[in-house]
């Protein structure tokens, strides 16, 4: 393949250090506000907010920038209300059948069960695809690398700015997913890699009281 034009680092910008750390500690503090959200309000959200977050999502870095990544974007009832069905019906078979006892425990303190609502009350659901494989406009297939690292680098960024746009998320992932490719007519050589939901939180939305690991539980320094 041909190799690229090499052209000057032309958009990235230094801080001075004081600066680097404000920004930083604003950008930690909005950040740590961020909660996962499972009681959604049924207010719109204008697309284009949805549109931006997308492209924020699209920078993420990719194997050899295949970006191997589609989103789909949900906001018609119908369809909100098949992945629903087809969401709880994984759902019931999870929590009464498939998952582990020790799944099970893990879970309790959360309270989450086989009923999920939000998926028909939130304003948005954003299906995010994994492709193993991309195809070239002549229908050949382009191997994709790394894209589940790849995926979970763009979700990241969308989960971040969505909530830097004052919208909470629910990132849900019910197991199996096949259903996501059926409903929304996704090809094979597309994984579902889990499924976005985006809106207002509900007004008497409530979160568990959890705590996040501190900086030395989750990271450790070598120096020389
Ligand atoms: N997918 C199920 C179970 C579930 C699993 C994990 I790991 C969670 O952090 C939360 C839920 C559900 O959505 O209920």
């Amino acid at each position: 393949m041909k190799k690229y034009p090499s052209i000057p680092l032309q958009r990235y910008r230094e801080y001075p250090v004081e600066e680097m750390r404000q920004r930083l500690s604003d950008f930690y503090n909005d950040v740590d506000r961020r909660r996962t959200v499972r009681e959604f309000s049924d207010r719109p959200v204008p697309r284009d907010i949805i549109e931006t977050a997308l492209k924020a999502a699209n920078t993420a870095p990719s194997g050899a920038n295949l970006q191997p990544w589609h989103f789909v974007v949900v906001s018609c009832p119908e369809t909100k209300k098949k992945i629903r069905e087809a969401a709880e019906v994984e759902e019931r078979e999870f929590y009464e059948h498939r998952a582990s006892e020790e799944w099970l425990a893990a879970l309790e303190p959360l309270g989450t069960d086989s009923n999920k609502p939000f998926l028909e009350t939130a304003p948005y659901l954003i299906a995010v695809f994994l492709q193993k494989f991309g195809e070239l406009p002549d229908g050949r297939k382009v191997k994709h690398y790394y894209p589940t690292e790849s995926t979970g680098l763009a979700t990241g960024i969308l989960v971040t700015a969505l909530h830097t746009a004052g919208l909470a998320t629910l990132t849900h992932t019910p197991s199996p997913m096949k259903f996501l490719n059926e409903i929304l007519a996704r090809p094979t050589s597309e994984r579902p890699f889990l499924l976005l939901v985006a809106g207002y939180p509900a007004d008497d939305a409530k979160v568990p009281d959890i705590k996040r690991k501190s900086l030395h539980e989750y990271s450790s320094f070598i120096d020389e």
